[in-house]
C-alpha cells in the first residue's frame, strides 16, 4: 500500500511539474484549450479577426497580449502549438511597420531578436507586409505578412 501511495505521489509531482505552475482556464469556443508553458498560458484562436490590432485586443480581453516570442524555447514551443493545430496562418506579436526591416514588439517597443524565418522571408511583398505569423505549411516558420487579415483565414496566438 505504501508503495502505491508513493508511486501515486511521484506521478502527481511529475504531472504538476509539467504544467509548470500555470493554471490555464478555458477561454470558451473562440480559443483552443490553453497550453501552459513556463508559467504562462497560450491561447490559439479558432476564429479569424479582421487585423493585427483586433487580434491583440482579443488577447487583452484574456488579460494578455499577442504572443511575444522572446527566447528560442518559447519560439519552439509556439511552433509546436501551431504544428499540432489545424491552423495554417497564426499571427504572433511582431511588426516592422514603424521602420521597415526593424522588427519590434509593438506593445513594448522592444526589438525582436529571435527569428526563424521561412526561406526567402521576410520579403515585404508589395511593400505592405509588416506583421509576423507562423506558417504551419512551412514547419511553423516565420513570414512577414499583411497586418489586415484579408488574404487568407488568419488565426492568432495569445500569451496570458
Ligand atoms: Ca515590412
Ligand atoms: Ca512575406
Amino acid at each position: 500500500m505504501m508503495e502505491y501511495t508513493l508511486i501515486f505521489l511521484l506521478i502527481l509531482t511529475y504531472l504538476t511539474s509539467q504544467t509548470q505552475g500555470a493554471v490555464c482556464n478555458s477561454a470558451g469556443s473562440q480559443f483552443s484549450s490553453p497550453r501552459p508553458y513556463k508559467g504562462k498560458c497560450y491561447y490559439l484562436s479558432t476564429f479569424s479577426p479582421r487585423n493585427y490590432e483586433e487580434a491583440n485586443s482579443y488577447c487583452e480581453k484574456l488579460g494578455g497580449y499577442l504572443a511575444e516570442l522572446d527566447d528560442w524555447d518559447e519560439l519552439r514551443f509556439a511552433q509546436s502549438v501551431v504544428m499540432s493545430s489545424d491552423r495554417d496562418i497564426v499571427y504572433i506579436a511582431g511588426s516592422d511597420r514603424a521602420q521597415e526591416g526593424k522588427w519590434i514588439f509593438p506593445r513594448t517597443g522592444k526589438a525582436m531578436w529571435v527569428f526563424d524565418w521561412k526561406v526567402n522571408e521576410p520579403n515585404n511583398l508589395d511593400n505592405v507586409e509588416n506583421c509576423v505569423h507562423l506558417w504551419k505549411s512551412y514547419n511553423a516558420k516565420m513570414n512577414d505578412y499583411i497586418c489586415e487579415f484579408t488574404k487568407q483565414k488568419s488565426y492568432f496566438l495569445c500569451e496570458v
